[in-house]
């Protein structure tokens, strides 16, 4: 504890800087705090209550050990002894964990619930690719095929198919749901959906190389009527083979090392595309 007046106004004015990076944490475009559809809520929701459990866990438990310190030694006879390591093995040991559980799997399950795929109807198909180190990005029925950038109607629920063609790589766009993992060989299939029109942004979430930080992804969703018209409009604009815009990587191919053993051609950024603020 600071000893002075002086010292504790340093203190003092330290406290908003000490703040900022919490703050700053709770918007922005990959903010979980800032959720911007269904899934991302439940995910806020769970968040909280977690974070204010724990803290009360924390503070219980930090108390009860500068009690233990402070407190003089008493002389237990072994039967209350054993009575008072009884209550805190079945309290702390049993009760506790067993209403968390319960608490956390009662919010948890039908929360989790609602981010698997639907299996009623047949909502719009995406593919999604993560490769080192970019994420190819294909609607199924058309040819449109991008490269770091994902765009979505509002609204409605999207079924997003992500695998990868290298190493386990996680496809998470931190406003709009939850991550899931791009394991090669499989198929992970994750429900998305934004409440309205705006900018998102995506973040390969499993370290993959020395080019992980730079493997995001620009999300723009539409209105429905607008992804159709963009979707349409792509469509016809659209090369064979893909519409990769020019300066990626043609058709997501690995570049070649340059040795063996070597690394590979640094990352770049996004299609020259400027993320929102
Ligand atoms: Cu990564």
């Amino acid at each position: 504890m600071p000893s002075t007046p002086a010292a504790a106004l340093s203190v003092q004015s330290m406290l908003p800087v000490l703040a900022v990076p919490w703050l700053a944490a709770c918007e922005g475009p990959q903010s979980i705090l800032d959720p911007a559809g269904p899934a991302a809520r439940d995910v806020t929701l769970l968040w909280w209550p977690m974070l204010i459990v724990a803290t009360f866990v924390l503070a219980g438990v930090t108390a009860a050990w500068i009690v233990a310190m402070l407190r003089r030694p008493r002389d237990f006879s072994p039967e209350e002894a054993k009575r008072i390591s009884r209550r805190w093995v079945i309290g702390g040991g049993i009760l506790l964990p067993t209403a968390s559980i319960v608490l956390l799997l009662g919010f948890g399950v039908p929360a989790g619930d609602r981010m698997l795929p639907l299996r009623s109807e047949a909502p719009l198909r995406i593919d999604v690719t993560g490769r080192q180190w970019q994420w190819d990005v294909a609607y199924p029925g058309s040819s449109v095929v991008l490269v770091d950038e994902l765009h979505l109607p509002a609204g409605r629920p999207v079924h997003i198919h992500v695998t990868s063609a290298d190493v386990i790589h996680s496809f998470w766009v931190p406003r709009l749901g939850p991550k899931i993992d791009a394991v090669p060989g499989r198929t992970n299939v994750l429900r998305l959906q934004a409440d309205e029109a705006g900018s998102f942004r995506g973040q390969c979430s499993e370290f993959c190389g020395t080019g992980h930080a730079h493997m995001v992804l620009r999300v723009q969703v539409h209105t429905e009527a607008g992804f159709s018209a963009w979707l349409a409009e792509r469509t016809a604009t659209a090369p064979a083979g893909g519409d990769v815009p020019a300066g990626t990587v043609p058709g997501g191919a690995l570049p070649a090392p340059a040795a063996p053993g070597g690394a590979r051609t640094p990352p770049r950024l996004v299609s020259g595309a400027a993320f929102p603020p």
